[in-house]
């Protein structure tokens, strides 16, 4: 997860893992709201309501929109504007809609910036804010009811916003290993998303733990005692959110520790060392196949059969797809390599 991106906290349990495909449309909707939150401050009602509830209901659609004509034609409340906008955000990923009302409305863009880069602040949660007549990260500290995690993303901000190069992020999952160590010499884990993708460096930690039960909060009171988590954000039965620092000469930095059973290890793994375009295009090379793949396993959509897979591998080769080691998933992938049925006899 993005540690400066914010909103996570305002998600329940259950919800909380990420589903590849669906933050796109997600993505999609909220640049919408955003277009719709300007209207509604310039007292453009009528356009407000128009870009809110087509971000509703496109937050809502089962299949990824591929084309605003798409939009338009399966959506109420999708007409040609909305429609153009759609087509303008996935060619270009960005709005110019949205950039004049910005550049309009700069000050409202400004604090909307400021606040949004907190972690636990999302773009709605910082228009409810500005809308409430805060301006100032003083504003928000010692006038508005934050929730203690968006305090913590307060005091940490400055930390929060920096990636963590890589070598750091070396001497972090060698501590992690000293102390999972000590709590089970036979304990599971590796720390997934861009640092298993052998990337420079990482926006976050994302700690992957094989098992059930108990073991979550034995883990995280053994990293507590050795001093490296600062604080805690959210803790689920599965999944524990804080922030974890080395020791002064150090930043702090966003950590999830993920629990993942053993059932589910190979498609876990898979999903959290991402990219998420590689996820995105092996989930939609699994719908061909019938299947369906997630977080939690590899299923038969008709009968809803999991199929057993034990390792990553055990999922390219029933995908058909040659096997990309992470350092391969790049975030730029445009298609995964298909084994042909040649190649696939003659192994
Ligand atoms: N993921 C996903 N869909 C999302 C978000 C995440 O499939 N919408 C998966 C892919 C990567 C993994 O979860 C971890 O997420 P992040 O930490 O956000 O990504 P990252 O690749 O580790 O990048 P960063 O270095 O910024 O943490
Ligand atoms: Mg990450």
């Amino acid at each position: 997860m993005k540690s400066s991106k914010p909103g996570k906290m305002s998600r329940e349990e259950g919800k909380e893992l990420r589903e590849g495909e669906s933050s796109l449309n997600q993505d999609l909707a909220d640049q919408l709201a955003l277009i719709g939150s300007y209207y509604e401050a310039e007292g453009n009602i009528y356009r407000a309501r128009a870009y809110n509830e087509a971000a509703e209901r496109i937050a809502k659609y089962p299949r990824v929109i591929t084309s605003g004509t798409e939009a338009r034609m399966n959506i109420r409340g999708v007409g040609a504007s909305i429609s153009a906008d759609i087509d303008e955000y996935l060619l270009t990923g960005s709005i110019r809609r949205l950039r004049d009302l910005e550049e309009k409305n700069k000050e409202r863009f400004d604090t909307l910036q400021l606040f949004s880069g907190i972690f636990g602040i999302d773009m709605k949660i910082a228009n409810k804010f500005y809308n409430e007549g805060y301006r100032t990260l003083e504003d928000l500290w010692f006038k508005a009811p934050l929730t203690p995690a968006q305090k913590i993303g307060i005091l940490y901000r400055k930390h929060l916003v920096l990636r963590i190069p890589r070598e750091e992020m070396d001497r972090i999952n060698n501590r992690i290993t000293e102390i999972l160590f000590q709590l089970d010499p036979n304990l599971k884990f590796v720390i997934a998303g861009s640092y298993r993708r052998g990337e420079a460096s990482s926006g976050d930690i994302d700690l992957l733990v094989q098992g059930n039960g108990h073991i979550l909060e034995e883990i995280v009171e053994a990293l507590d005692k050795s001093g490296i988590l600062v604080a805690k954000l959210a803790k689920g039965s599965s999944q524990y959110m804080g922030i974890l620092r080395l020791g002064p000469d150090f930043n702090a930095h966003r950590i999830d520790i993920l629990l993942i059973p053993k059932e589910s290890w190979a498609t876990g793994l898979m999903h959290f060392t991402g990219s998420k375009m590689f996820n995105i295009l092996i989930r939609r090379r699994a719908r061909e196949l019938g299947l369906k793949l997630n977080q939690y396993g590899l299923f038969e959509i008709d009968t809803h059969r999991q199929i057993p897979v034990k390792t990553e591998e055990d999922i390219f080769r029933i995908l058909g797809i040659k096997y990309l080691s992470p350092e391969e998933r790049t975030p730029n992938l445009s298609s995964l390599p298909i084994v042909s049925e040649s190649e696939e006899t003659s192994n």
